[in-house]
């Protein structure tokens, strides 16, 4: 070989690693977020794998308040019942936006964020939901309450009349997601759901109120802005329809995209195990695992529950067997019930103490397949 091409060839072979090495720069990060933080990139591929033979369950709003009591330090229905937390917290921001101390749902956001850091130092898993008030009409998120409720999409896009007031909405969520840090100053990960049900016609953002390119619009808009203006790269992305969907297609009618979303899910209330409404919840499941194996995402079962509790055994006689039923069902990452509202009637879905069905729930969460909080053998960031 002549000394030139010798030359030649190691310059070829110091480009060759150099580029090798720029592309494994972060090898492990199949997030959206090509600048995620290392505890998020860590958390996605963890519960990849944690996936593979589990499902967590998850309860909104758990530490902060059930079924006769609300604010009491380490307390939580799940853990009375159980005797653990639930490995996933649902935490919802409706409110925020408006500067408000408190939520909708009157969760101060000073506790939320305490609680939220509690969660994650015990090794949980943290979801957002955003019930955000119209930022058009100034009325809330259900599509009933408002007069103005069709153009609200339209109005707060790039180029729509309200577009700057979704931006003022938008920093108030970045400055709490970003108020979320521990005192090394880690950010907790978390997963972040906003714009929910919007196959159905009740929210603002939902079918019916606007097309499905606006919808795709604005949540490209939103994940944009927090990613890119403000810096928020300790979030992973969950699109999360209402159930009733059967193929890829319908799922796919106002998706974002694959560079969007981490999480595919979907939200169903009342599934019974011997109805068609629990063949439909495994069908939408089946769904999503065979696309989320195609664009190595995760997927889940972001919402359901029986409205007080009424049906028997309701979480080993319909849920265990609805997420047990094949190997695809058994591939969603968690599933989440809604909370325990003393306020409102029938609007509890974990037994309390005391409750007829607490029994049943603690023989669901010592299934193999479910894991509380203290089942996690695996740390999801570390
Ligand atoms: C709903 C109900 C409401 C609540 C909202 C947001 O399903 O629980 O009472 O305001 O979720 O958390």
């Amino acid at each position: 070989m002549k000394q030139s091409s010798i030359k030649f060839s190691i310059i070829l072979i110091f480009l060759g690693a150099g580029l090798a090495v720029q592309s494994c720069s972060s090898p492990d990060n199949q997030t959206t977020d090509q600048d995620a933080s290392k505890e998020t990139i860590k958390l996605f591929n963890s519960l990849m794998e944690l996936s593979k033979n589990h499902t967590m369950f998850g309860h909104q709003d758990d530490p902060a308040y059930g079924i006769g009591w609300a604010y009491e330090e380490g307390k939580s229905d799940c853990k009375i019942t159980t005797g653990s937390y639930p490995a996933v917290y649902g935490w919802e921001l409706g409110g925020l936006e408006l500067g408000n101390p408190k939520n909708l749902d009157d969760v101060p956001f000073d506790t939320m964020r305490k609680l939220i850091i509690e969660g994650y130092k015990r090794g949980g898993l943290i979801t957002i939901s955003w019930h955000e008030y119209s930022p058009l009409s100034g009325k809330d998120s259900w599509a009933d309450t408002k007069d103005t409720v069709n153009g609200t999409v339209e109005a707060i896009i790039p180029g729509g009349s309200h577009h700057d007031v979704y931006i003022q909405h938008l920093d108030k969520v970045a400055d709490f997601l970003l108020s979320l840090k521990t005192p090394d100053g880690t950010l907790v990960p978390v997963i972040f759901r906003p714009l929910h049900e919007n196959m159905g016609g009740w929210f603002w953002w939902g079918t019916g109120h606007c097309s499905a390119d606006q919808y795709k619009t604005l949540f490209q808009f939103t994940v944009d802005y927090l990613k890119t203006e403000r810096g928020v790269h300790h979030a992973l992305y969950c699109y999360s329809p209402n159930g009733g969907f059967s193929s890829e297609e319908e799922y796919l009618e106002r998706y974002p995209g694959d560079n969007y979303i981490d999480i595919l899910a979907f939200d169903q209330y009342s599934i019974r195990s011997d109805k068609e409404s629990g063949q439909q919840a495994i069908r939408s499941m089946e769904v999503l695992a065979d696309m989320a194996a195609e664009r190595n995402k995760l997927y889940a079962f972001s919402e359901t529950g029986d409205y007080g509790l009424k049906t028997q055994n309701w979480f080993t006689a319909h849920l265990l067997p609805i997420i047990n039923a094949n190997e695809k069902t058994r591939g969603i990452t968690y599933v989440l019930v809604w909370r325990n509202d003393e306020n409102q009637v029938d609007h509890f879905f974990v037994p309390y103490e005391g409750h007829e069905q607490a029994a049943d729930f603690k023989k669901f969460r010592e299934h193999d397949l479910i894991l509380f909080e203290d089942d996690l053998t695996l740390n999801l960031y570390h």
